[in-house]
């Protein structure tokens, strides 16, 4: 409870990312049309940031091509208040100079920067799936067995400098593991990193830290050790564990991430239809919890954001 009233959270929505294959749901948004409707849904339910990929309408493939975000960010933009946060991820398989394209010509307030190189297992998916819709599916899923999702050093570096210092964007921190936040620490004493920074911390993705509650609480105590108030804390839990990992989180003092590109369904065993109802779950529950959401400019206030007027689209 702050001096005004009830503490503001600020939700994230993750709109369709490329962990996912079109073949696990009907309502994963894979053209511009849909990724441009569920983003506007999820802002009309109360997301103040709108985590953007893009994907190849013809099958749904995750692509870097700049052309293709510019196919919804104007009417994102248009048609919402949000703050929009473009993918520094990108997909499987991209080099760091296409991950970068998008936010390199967009200049968008936010984007991701992944803290660490990792395994990113994605290849349990398959036996989970009947029939796949597309032939580049199972083996994109498979290829993941032997895929290093590769953020070194200099990588993280060129990003901080490349995208954050020449274009204003500030980042959402992916922090999967512990040694995530010890080289943010890194950076953050090199100067590269402006307080306040987003220190988003990712559950349950195979290849990073597990999605136990032990496991929020040891990155909770040890981002608070290493950047104390300097950093605002968010959650993403993958998959089933979403809901519960938001929700403890949240009860705890930070910040909250739902979206497609993390878990496709909204309840046990039923699919998410839009990312608007996924948006519209967590702000019942924060709600409940006495918690207010945090508009898109009081996120670009507790955030330090540029604004819409810096952005190039
Ligand atoms: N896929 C999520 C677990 C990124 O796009 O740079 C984290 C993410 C990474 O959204
Ligand atoms: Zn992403």
């Amino acid at each position: 409870m702050t001096a005004k009233g009830n503490r503001k959270v600020i939700v994230t929505c993750a709109v369709t990312g490329a962990v996912h294959v079109p073949s696990q749901s009907p309502y994963l948004p894979l053209t511009p049309a849909q990724i441009a409707q569920d983003a506007v849904a999820a802002a009309d339910a109360g997301a103040a940031i709108l985590h953007l990929h893009a994907r190849d309408p013809e099958n749904g493939k995750p692509t870097p091509d700049p052309d293709m975000y510019a196919r919804f960010l104007p009417e994102i933009k248009e048609r919402t208040e949000a703050v929009v946060n473009i993918t520094t991820g990108g997909g499987q398989g991209m080099s760091l100079d296409d991950r970068t394209a998008a936010a390199r010509r967009f200049s968008p307030e936010m984007c991701s920067l992944n803290m660490g190189s990792m395994n990113f297992g994605r290849f349990g998916i398959a036996s989970r799936i009947k029939e796949f819709r597309y032939d580049w599916e199972a083996a994109d899923l498979e290829a993941s067995r032997d895929y290093i999702f590769r953020n070194t050093y200099k990588d993280i570096e060129w990003v901080l400098r490349e995208v954050g210092e020449t274009h204003g964007t500030r980042f959402e921190f992916e922090c999967y593991d512990v040694g995530h936040l010890y080289n943010l620490a890194y950076f953050l004493d090199l100067g590269l990193i402006k307080t306040p920074f987003l220190v988003q911390t990712i559950f349950g993705i195979m290849g990073g830290i597990g999605p136990d509650p032990e496991d929020l609480m040891h990155m909770k105590r040890t981002a608070d050790r290493l950047f104390g108030d300097a950093y605002l804390w968010s959650i993403l839990g993958a998959g089933r564990h979403q809901f519960n990992l938001v929700t403890m989180g949240a009860i705890m003092g930070g910040n909250v991430r739902v979206g497609m590109e993390d878990n496709i369904y909204l309840n046990r065993g039923e699919l998410a239809h839009s990312n608007g109802d996924q948006v519209a779950k967590i702000v019942r529950i924060l709600k409940e919890l006495s918690l207010d959401v945090a508009t898109p400019d009081e996120a670009r206030q507790m955030l330090g954001l540029k604004g819409y007027q810096g952005v190039n689209f």
